[in-house]
């Protein structure tokens, strides 16, 4: 089999690359190895900035996303007993969008196969090989038959345990950069109403606590813990009682409970891995980077590398020149950047470190305080949530 560009993942940089490509009539295949099922239903991100919702839009996948997403002009910071708003919309003229990853997903595959894009679900054993020449190819496994992919260019859309960074040539010129936090998320869903119309973000010495929101009958709510902490230990009574001792204040405002249905602990890390492109290879979303949740940027960094590779290829079968492609791990690298920096602060910001001195925790404290006394300290937080650079 032969195509122009081998996609390895159908998360969404995968998905999404290949249907802009599709619409600039570069053709590709997409090889995941988890079923349709598992990727449709699997919980993770709920936030997309207003230039991803941009691309979705313009890409003509925005249609759901415009019409069940939720539209959110501000977010709270909540610590020592009150809730503090950052008006993002009047700060930085833009908002962001509450809509789970699975339903983009869910929208991204429905366009891939209506356009008779070519996904493969389930697929095994997948090997890189030659991808420091003209002719690199992908071998893998599907219904139990072995087959071979060649293509012009492989895309690693893996994320982070996938095949496509370890298939990376080894060179002088390769960096990992990574930081593990100690502590981890528990996150649930809820049926419930929601508690807040917006996200609320609360430091407390308990540890930090997320409530965040996906649709008008469904609640995910987080909380820091101990990231080897296994979910048989917390019962939901449990969870309700920690949940409210991090959210207490002093307005009345109160956390909703509901039917706890859903419970994972997922451990937090900073890594990025240099360069995204080693001769035919490249290396697009969590494959290449990983940032801690608390800055909701994973998927849209994803969004945007693809966007910048999709440009690329665009420019290269166009014009024959490599010169966009050459650029692209510099170009993605400075907004990856800048993103590890926000997602870094918003959890130094907001968690609580087992180790920190008591002088910590009041710096801790006062820069919350500075965040929402100065203007231009939200400002600056407000520009970085929504992604305004
Ligand atoms: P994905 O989504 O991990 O997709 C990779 C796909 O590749 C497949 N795969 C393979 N396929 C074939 N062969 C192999 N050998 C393969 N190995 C792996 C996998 O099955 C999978 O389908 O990577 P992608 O596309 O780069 O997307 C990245 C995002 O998923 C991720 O950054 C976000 O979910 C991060 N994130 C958030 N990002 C936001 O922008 N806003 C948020 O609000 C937000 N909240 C979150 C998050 C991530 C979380 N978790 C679970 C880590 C909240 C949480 C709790
Ligand atoms: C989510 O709703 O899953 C979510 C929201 C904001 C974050 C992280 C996760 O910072």
């Amino acid at each position: 089999m032969r195509t122009q560009i081998a996609i390895i993942g159908a998360g969404p940089a995968g998905l999404l690359l290949s249907h802009l490509l599709h619409l600039e009539g570069i053709e590709s295949v997409v090889l995941e190895a988890r079923s349709r099922t598992d990727i449709e239903s699997t919980i993770r991100a709920g936030v997309l900035e207003q230039g991803t919702m941009d691309i979705l839009t313009q890409a003509g996948v925005g249609e759901r996303m415009r019409s069940e997403g939720a539209l959110h002009h501000g977010i709270e910071l909540a610590f020592d007993g009150a809730r503090h708003r950052i008006d993002l919309s009047e700060l930085t003229g833009k908002a962001i969008t509450v809509y789970p990853q699975h339903e983009v997903i869910k929208d991204l595959v429905a366009a891939r196969l209506a356009a008779k894009g070519s996904v493969l679900f389930e697929v095994a054993d997948v090997e890189l090989h030659d991808t420091q020449t003209l002719r690199p190819r992908v071998s893998y496994r599907h219904g139990g038959e072995a087959y071979t992919l060649e293509a012009d260019f492989i895309i690693g859309c893996d994320g982070y345990h996938g095949v496509a960074r370890p298939a990376m040539p080894a060179q002088e010129l390769r960096k990992n950069f990574q930081r593990i936090y100690p502590f981890g998320w528990f996150g649930i869903l809820v049926e419930s109403a929601p508690s807040s119309e917006e996200l609320i973000y609360a430091q407390h010495d308990r540890g930090y606590a997320l409530v965040s929101t996906r649709t008008p009958t469904v609640q995910r709510l987080y909380f820091q813990c101990d990231p080897s902490d296994h979910v048989d230990n917390w019962s939901d009574d449990r969870i309700w009682a920690e949940l409210h001792a991090r959210l207490e204040n002093h307005d009345g405002w109160k956390l909703k409970e509901g039917h706890i249905f859903q419970k994972n602990i997922i451990g937090m890390r900073s890594f990025v891995s240099t360069p995204m492109q080693a001769g035919r290879l490249f290396l697009a979303g969590d494959a290449a980077h990983i940032v801690p949740p608390t800055g909701a940027k994973g998927l849209n960094l994803a969004v945007s590398d693809v966007q910048l590779l999709a440009r690329g290829l665009e420019q290269f079968y166009r014009q024959g020149s490599e010169e966009r492609l050459n650029g692209y791990s510099d170009a993605a690298l400075k907004r990856i950047w800048r993103a590890e920096y926000f997602s870094w602060t918003m959890t130094r910001l907001l968690h609580t470190f087992a180790d920190a001195t008591p002088f910590e925790r009041e710096m801790q404290r006062a820069e919350l305080a500075n965040i929402v006394n100065s203007r231009a300290m939200a400002t600056a937080l407000a520009e970085n949530y929504v992604g305004a650079f």
